[in-house]
């Protein structure tokens, strides 16, 4: 391996390891030796575990604190000079004021542990759309999640040989201590720094943090968009394909849609759906005018409970290899992994999230944590597209806004323009979810499903997608679905999951102007007869159940857009506008 020579790295690292004391400092070179050798002192502490490895080879069981089982809002802070850059949705502290607290913290945090310094890409390497990070841990599992979730090694080193700029990454699990954790981002310094928490999206410092938080700010300041958007490949009969992006809060289905597998009727057709992408787009506008994302992620953090041969057999798939499970439950027969609803056959000799013995056949208890993740390589998806792979940008056709609503949303509406649509994703609400420490199921609104990951001011944030259309002269039609729309008995109304592709197809002949629509207050809705439901065992009255706009809980709906929108100073015009025709038209229903 080559060793690092620029001196800016050096120094940085230098510093680091000044102020946490380490024992000694390794650095990654991406090879597979060198993981193996790591993973072997993982073991051996027990900080891992190792799985049944014929049944699933290469693949680690980890458990994290009871505390810190999902990212914490309250303790994710952003540190700009000026509070107004951080904006009301985010925590703001001043950065001398973090940074010095932090030191406290971090001072001799890694004493007699090992710091790894890990140089990673987001993006593949050399392309246009590609950002590079170092972080630094003492945390074996962040090691060898980010080997999964990042590119990793020796491409990465000889950037920063030439002179790269990075984003500086710090991270220590120091005592797990939930009182003093923090997940400090300082955008004017181009720096992360995170402590006292050993839990994926707090620790796995390229994802949410730099590829959303910090990638928002670059994003806006470089003219481009970082978003919490999935991408998917469609392929039609005639062998076309189309690509779309969908914006869903955490745990709302975006790795779903992401592997989704079409209904018999469709495959039959000849219809394929590949993936590029599961949780983040980095998205440019191409010389011709349109849209281009990629995933700058190389593999996917996916919610395990929920998944299963049924509802996602791609992702079930993905995880049977080089795969870290992390708060699932453990089969102590076979030494392999469990979660709720991953089959009807609970282990009886098994351990739950917590490592405590249980019997899924007696148990009245959950054996995984809601929240509980598989983190594997992207590589091991049966239907990962080919133009993962280069990283060079897929010209997206469709964008997706969605949420978690049991009322008031319909299944699917179409934007009337660009702006209509920015004002569609400023204005979505969802129930919230496990993925996030608080309470599960509240209606909160997130809009573009960025509210935790916007980096900066969430008003700017608005204004920088009005501009971003503004320079398209073919952007994306915008959309907006909800999969979780709710009869009087509170069964979903819809199938979802693959049958979801019925409603993204009404979606792509709508941007090919094939496809019916109706005018409604919110936007353009598919009549009951233009969703092609073909093999599916649906009346039409469900369908008008699942497309109706009540006035009622729309009027609710307006006065929660306008309460949550209070708290910003100023915001777009083209915002307020699509929001003043709404008002005036819900009124007139
Ligand atoms: P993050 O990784 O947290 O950003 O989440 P995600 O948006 O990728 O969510 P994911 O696809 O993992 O879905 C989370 C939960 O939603 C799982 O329990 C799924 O079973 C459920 N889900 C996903 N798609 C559908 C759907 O179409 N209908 C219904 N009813 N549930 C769904
Ligand atoms: C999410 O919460 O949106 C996730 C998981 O994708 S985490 O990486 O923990 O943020
Ligand atoms: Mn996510």
């Amino acid at each position: 391996m080559t060793m690092v020579t620029n001196r800016v790295v050096n120094d940085w690292v230098k510093e680091m390891a000044e102020m946490t004391k380490p024992d000694d400092i390794v650095w990654l070179d991406g090879s597979k030796e060198q993981l193996e050798q790591i993973k072997r002192i993982a073991l051996e502490t027990g900080e891992m575990i190792e799985l049944n490895q014929e049944k699933l080879p290469g693949c680690l069981y980890y458990r994290t604190n009871p505390k810190d089982v999902a990212r914490d809002e309250k303790r994710t802070v952003i540190c700009t000079t000026k509070k107004e850059d951080a904006g009301p949705t985010n925590n703001w502290v001043a950065p001398d004021e973090m940074y010095a607290k932090l030191r406290g913290l971090f001072d001799g945090s890694m004493k007699g542990r090992t710091m790894y310094a890990i140089p990673f890409s987001m993006g593949v390497p050399g392309t246009e759309f590609a950002k590079i990070g170092i972080e630094l841990t003492d945390s074996i599992y962040v090691v060898l999640s980010m080997a999964i979730m990042t590119r990793v090694g020796q491409e990465v080193i000889d950037e920063l040989n030439a002179g790269a700029d990075f984003t500086r990454c710090l991270h220590s699990k120091a005592q797990i201590n939930e009182q003093e954790k923090y997940i400090a981002h300082f955008p004017e310094d181009n720096t992360i720094w995170s402590i006292n928490s050993a839990y994926g999206g707090n620790v796995l410092l390229g994802k949410k943090c730099l590829a959303l938080r910090i990638g928002s700010y670059l994003g806006r300041q470089e003219g481009w968009m970082a978003e919490h958007m999935l991408i998917l490949k469609i392929e039609n009969e005639a062998g076309e394909a189309k690509y779309v992006c969908g914006a869903f809060p955490s745990a709302c289905g975006k790795t779903n849609l992401a592997m989704l597998t079409p209904p018999e009727y469709f495959r039959k057709k000849g219809y394929k759906v590949s993936t590029v992408g599961d949780d983040i787009s980095w998205l440019r506008i191409g010389s011709d005018g349109r849209l281009y994302a990629v995933n700058p992620e190389n593999g996917f953090f996916g919610v395990a409970p929920g998944t299963n041969e049924k509802s996602n057999p791609n992702a079930l798939r993905t995880t049977h290899k080089n795969t870290i499970f992390t708060n699932v439950a453990r089969n102590l027969d076979d030494n392999t992994v469990w979660w709720e609803k991953l089959d009807n056959d609970p282990p009886e000799n098994g351990e739950d999230w917590q490592g405590r013995p249980w019997n899924g056949k007696t148990s009245s208890e959950k054996g995984a944590h809601p929240n509980s993740r598989f983190t594997a390589p992207a590589e091991n998806c049966p239907t990962i597209a080919d133009e993962f792979f280069t990283g060079e940008g897929v010209p997206i056709s469709a964008i997706i806004f969605g949420g978690r609503r049991a009322k008031a949303e319909p299944l699917v509406y179409e934007a009337r323009d660009w702006n209509h649509g920015v004002f569609m994703g400023s204005a979505m609400a969802s129930e919230t979810t496990a993925a996030a420490n608080g309470k599960v199921g509240v209606v909160r609104h997130d809009p573009m499903a960025m509210l935790p990951f916007c980096g900066y001011n969430m008003a700017d944030y608005f204004q920088h997608w009005i501009d971003m259309g503004k320079k398209m002269t073919n952007p994306p039609k915008i959309f907006h679905v909800n999969w979780f729309r709710t009869d009087e008995n509170d069964e979903f109304l819809w199938p979802g999951f693959g049958d979801n592709l019925r409603v993204l197809l009404w979606m792509l002949d709508r941007c090919d102007g094939k496809a019916d629509a109706a005018e409604t207050p919110l936007g353009y809705e598919p009549k009951a007869e233009d969703i092609d439901v073909t093999g599916l065992d649906i009346s039409p009255e469900k369908i008008e159940k699942l497309l109706k706009v009540d006035k009622e809980a729309w009027k609710e709906e307006v006065k929660g857009i306008e309460e949550f929108y209070s708290q910003f100073p100023w915001l777009p015009k083209e915002v307020r506008d699509s929001f003043d025709k709404l008002k005036s038209e819900v009124e007139k229903m």
